[in-house]
C-alpha cells in the first residue's frame, strides 16, 4: 500500500492532484483544513490536506479484470456482457467509495466543529481565545475545555478586563504543574538510589549526566554511577565519559546479583543513579528483566523519561507500561526542540505524577531545569493570541 498526502488551496485541486498522481484506483482515508505559513499563528492561510492511498493489490486485480475485458471481447456478446459488468462496477465502486470517504471525512470535520462550537458556547469570547490557544499548543480539547471554563469560573464580572484574564489564565495554567519534585537529599542522608528508566533516545544519560554534575559542582555531593545498559556497544563508554568528566565512580553491572554488590559498594555515597537501557516497555522479556533489577534496587525512587517529542497517546501507553514496574515522577526532556507544550499538561493531568525536571537541550551540566510553574505558563501563552488586547 501506498500513502502519499496533499496539500493544496482547495479541496478540488488536492483531490484531482492526487487522481493524477495516484491513479483512479487510490482512495482518500482522510481529508481535513490546516493551517500553513504565518508568522506566530499569525496570516497563516487554510490549506486542504488529503491522505491518499493506493492498493497495489487492488491495482493488479484491476489490471488482470482489464486483461479479460479485452479477451471477453472475443466471446459471445452475452457472455461478454457479463464479463465485462464487474470490471465496470469496480469502477464505479471505486468512484462512489472515494465519494463517500470525502462526504465521510466532511461530515466527521462538521460534527468535531459543531461539538466544539456547542462545548465552547457557554464561554465568553476572550476566554475562547485562551482556549484557541491551549489548542494550538496541542491541548487535548478535553482538557483545554477543562482549563477554559475553570477561568470562565474565576472571572470577575467585568470579563472584558484583559489584564485580569491574563493573570486568571496564568494562575490556571500554573494550578495544573503544581506538582513539582526534584530529587531532594534530606542532611545527612546517604545511598539514596535514584533509577532512571524510559523508552530509548529520550535522554535518560545525558540527564543522568547533568543531574550528576550539578550535584557534585553545586551541592557537594559525593555521587556514583551504576549502568545497566550493557545492551548497545558503547553505551556503557557513554556513562564512562561523563564519570570520567564529573569524576565519580561507574560501576557497569551484568546481573541482578552484580547490581547488589554494586549498591553495596557505594553505600557511603550521597546518591547512587542507576542508569538503564533503553527498552521497548512494549517488550516483555526486557521489562521482566527490568523488574528484576529493579527488585534488588530497592530504589528511594525510581524517574521515567519522556521525550516531548512523542505523541500524547504514546507516552501515556509508555507510562503504564512502566509503571509496572512502579515510577514516581517524571522528567521531560528536549523541550528545546518544540514550541508546543500542551503535551505535558496532557500527560500529567492523565497521570498525576509529580514532574522533577524539564531538560532543555544536549549541554551538560546546563540544560536542565526543575520546572517553573510560572515560566512554564507564560511559554503556553505565547503560543496564541489569548492577550491581543481587542484594538
Ligand atoms: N535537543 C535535546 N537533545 C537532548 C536532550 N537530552 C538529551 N538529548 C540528546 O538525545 C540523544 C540521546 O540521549 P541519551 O542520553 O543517550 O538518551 P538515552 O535515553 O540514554 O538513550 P538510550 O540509552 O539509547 O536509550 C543525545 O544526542 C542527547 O544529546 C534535550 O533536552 N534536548
Ligand atoms: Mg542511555
Amino acid at each position: 500500500m501506498k500513502i502519499k498526502k496533499y496539500v493544496a488551496d482547495d479541496f478540488q485541486v488536492a483531490f484531482k492532484q492526487a487522481k493524477h498522481e495516484m491513479g483512479r484506483d487510490a482512495i482518500i482515508l482522510s481529508s481535513r483544513q490546516i493551517k500553513k505559513g504565518g508568522l506566530f499563528g499569525f496570516f497563516a492561510s487554510t490549506k486542504y490536506e488529503l491522505t491518499v492511498a493506493v492498493d497495489d493489490n487492488i491495482k493488479i486485480e484491476r489490471d488482470k479484470l482489464r486483461t479479460s475485458e479485452v479477451r471477453t471481447r472475443t466471446v459471445p456478446a452475452a457472455a461478454a456482457v457479463q464479463e465485462i459488468k464487474p470490471n465496470r462496477v469496480s469502477e464505479q465502486e471505486s468512484q462512489l467509495l472515494n465519494e463517500m470517504y470525502m462526504i465521510n471525512n466532511m461530515l466527521t470535520d462538521i460534527k468535531d466543529k459543531m461539538y466544539e462550537v456547542e462545548l465552547i458556547k457557554g464561554i465568553s469570547e476572550p476566554v475562547q481565545k485562551f482556549y484557541k490557544t491551549l489548542i494550538n499548543n496541542n491541548v487535548d480539547k478535553e482538557i483545554a475545555l477543562r482549563m477554559a471554563n475553570q477561568v470562565e469560573r474565576q472571572l470577575p464580572a467585568g470579563k472584558g478586563n484583559y489584564d485580569c484574564l491574563s493573570d486568571v489564565c496564568r494562575h490556571t495554567l500554573q494550578g495544573f504543574l503544581s506538582d513539582i519534585a526534584p530529587i531532594k537529599l534530606d542532611k545527612g542522608e546517604t545511598a539514596r538510589i535514584v533509577v532512571v528508566v524510559g523508552p530509548t533516545g529520550v535522554g535518560k544519560t545525558t540527564t543522568i549526566a547533568k543531574l550528576a554534575a550539578n550535584l557534585t559542582f553545586l551541592e557537594s555531593r559525593r555521587v556514583a554511577f551504576i549502568t545497566l545498559d550493557t545492551y548497545r556497544v558503547s553505551a556503557a563508554e557513554q556513562l564512562k565519559t561523563f564519570a570520567d568528566i564529573i569524576d565519580v565512580p561507574i560501576k557497569v553491572v551484568f546481573s541482578p546479583a552484580d547490581l547488589k554488590e554494586a549498591i553495596a559498594d557505594y553505600s557511603d555515597r550521597d546518591i547512587i543513579f542507576i542508569d538503564t537501557a533503553g527498552r521497548s516497555p512494549y517488550n516483555q522479556e526486557h521489562m521482566e528483566e527490568l523488574h528484576d533489577f529493579l527488585e534488588v534496587a530497592q530504589a528511594d525512587e525510581t524517574i521515567l523519561v519522556l521525550s516531548v517529542n512523542t505523541t500524547t497517546p504514546d507516552s501515556l501507553s509508555i507510562y503504564h507500561e512502566f509503571n509496572r514496574i512502579g515510577v514516581d515522577k517524571l522528567i521531560f526532556t528536549k523541550l528545546d526542540e518544540t514550541n508546543r507544550y500542551g503535551q505535558i499538561l496532557n500527560i500529567i493531568s492523565e497521570i498525576k505524577k509529580p514532574v522533577a525536571y524539564f531538560t532543555t537541550g544536549q549541554n551538560v551540566p546546563d540544560d536542565i531545569e526543575v520546572p517553573d510553574p510560572f515560566k512554564f505558563a507564560r511559554m503556553v501563552m505565547e503560543k496564541g493570541d489569548a492577550y491581543e488586547r481587542p484594538s
